[in-house]
């Protein structure tokens, strides 16, 4: 028996993450490597049961008062030593990240945020989709569960992810405002693109751009993909996404 929770999370019915080797569901990791290979970024609309959406968003806005208000200037290269390069150069570029983050010691062991991470299936999907041999659940304290709240004016400005992969849920979305935008495979270890960067930082690239309705799995290789969440605008609610961690 599959753990009840599984069906009450997941729309089972569009993507079988419980029957991974069944007709459907290696046409579903196949889509997945698709969106991967084109766009770096996997969506997957309704992943979530609307009923789930709706409490996962009572249980965050519930918490949101607790959240930190993080304000600072962050490098888009956080993984890198920056120190040598001239003042107009990407590499010195900094960019503002003003937002509320609620982190993984305000969830209970009972949480929805956190039944819904404990889901054996979803790790062996994320796992599949990513195609890596081993995938963990991050155990990290503060980390492994995180929501980013967005208020009008907040914004999470240009960068690159420090880790492979991050699997998020859009939970729900401010009134105006807070796209996702990103530019695909913009980098990779061989090389950087500080052309195509720069042109990306002074507004002469234009992003894709991107807004999840509440209940899309995302999936994005953040890492070799430039991206931000644009300013929030006039809202009366918060955009709310749940970001999970893992480890190979
Ligand atoms: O909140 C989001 O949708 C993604 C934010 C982001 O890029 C990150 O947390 O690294
Ligand atoms: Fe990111």
């Amino acid at each position: 028996m599959s753990n009840p929770d599984l069906n009450r999370f997941v729309n089972l019915e569009t993507y079988p993450i419980d029957r991974l080797d069944s007709e459907a569901g290696q046409e579903l990791l196949n889509r997945a490597h698709r969106m991967m290979k084109e766009d770096t970024l996997v969506e997957f609309p309704d992943f979530l049961r609307s009923e789930a959406v709706v409490a996962l968003a009572e249980e965050l806005t519930a918490l949101e008062s607790n959240a930190h208000q993080i304000d600072y200037m962050s490098t888009p290269y956080g993984w890198m030593d920056n120190s040598e390069f001239p003042p107009n150069h990407p590499r010195s570029a900094l960019f503002r990240r003003n937002c509320g983050t609620i982190t993984t010691e305000l969830f209970s062991e009972n949480s929805l945020s956190n039944r819904l991470f404990q889901l054996d299936e979803l790790t062996e999907f994320i796992r599949r989709m990513l195609g890596y041999e081993t995938l963990y659940r991050s155990t990290c304290p503060t980390l492994s569960i995180q929501v980013n709240v967005m208020d009008e004016g907040d914004r999470f400005d240009w960068h690159f992810d420090t880790n492979d992969g991050v699997v998020s849920f859009m939970i729900q979305n401010a009134d105006t405002g807070g796209a996702f935008e990103y530019v695909p495979l913009i980098r990779d270890e061989d090389d950087e693109n500080y052309d195509t960067v720069s042109d990306v930082f002074d507004g002469s690239h234009e992003p894709r751009r991107q807004t999840a309705s509440p209940g899309t799995l995302l999936l994005f290789l953040g890492r070799r993909s430039i991206h931000r969440v644009a300013p929030v605008g006039a809202t009366k609610r918060s955009r709310l996404s749940l970001l999970y961690s893992y480890d190979i």
